[in-house]
């Protein structure tokens, strides 16, 4: 690919990305007016989370065509994996860092919060599950792939960390759970 067409790549890429951000600012936004307290829009927040778990069914599917992707055999390449895909639909490059003694659990580290760019939470609203479509999105991708994980934040640049810090542990290969004779 030529330079230019890289980086019309990359500015169309960029577009997506902030017209998913403001969208999902703006059903927040409209959350808080509907409700009138953090733990009623906390609430709807936990069904985001499950929104997110549907739309990474579909996602990880777009992934695997778009990347040409195998299977993964260990956690150290879904890992590589879920950072080229916060690259291609979130537009940010997190590191992927402190790994348990196990290998079996890891943190993605962002500088930002890919979802908040444009939002400024108030006081009162700082216990908001703002970003709890993430978590959603990949326990859903990797459910497809039967990998389940639970994901989690443990900081976040929007309520003022210094970064944002996504956990995922590995909890067990699906296949394990199909009936005999059904793999
Ligand atoms: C496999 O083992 O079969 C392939 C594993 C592919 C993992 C793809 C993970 C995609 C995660 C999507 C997260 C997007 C967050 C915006």
């Amino acid at each position: 690919m030529s330079r230019q067409n890289a980086k019309n790549v990359d500015a169309k890429n960029k577009v997506s990305c902030d017209l998913f951000t403001l969208t999902y600012g703006s059903l927040v936004a409209q959350l808080i007016k509907d409700f009138d307290n953090t733990e009623e829009v906390n609430k709807q927040l936990d069904r985001m989370y499950g929104q997110g778990y549907n739309i990474g069914l579909r996602l990880v599917e777009d992934f695997l065509a778009k990347t040409n992707s195998g299977r993964c055999h260990d956690m150290k390449e879904t890992a590589d994996k879920i950072q080229s895909a916060f690259k291609m639909y979130l537009g940010v490059n997190p590191s992927v860092a402190n790994w348990s003694a196990a290998n079996d659990e890891f943190s993605l580290l962002i500088d930002s919060n890919p979802l908040a760019e444009y939002v400024e939470l108030p006081d009162h609203l700082s216990q908001l599950k703002y970003s709890n479509v993430i978590p959603g999105v990949i326990r859903g991708a990797l459910e497809m792939v039967q990998i389940e994980v639970q994901v989690w934040f443990v900081q976040d640049f929007l309520k003022g960390d210094a970064t944002t810090e996504l956990r995922i542990k590995f909890i067990r290969k699906l296949e394990d759970a199909l009936p005999a004779g059904e793999d």
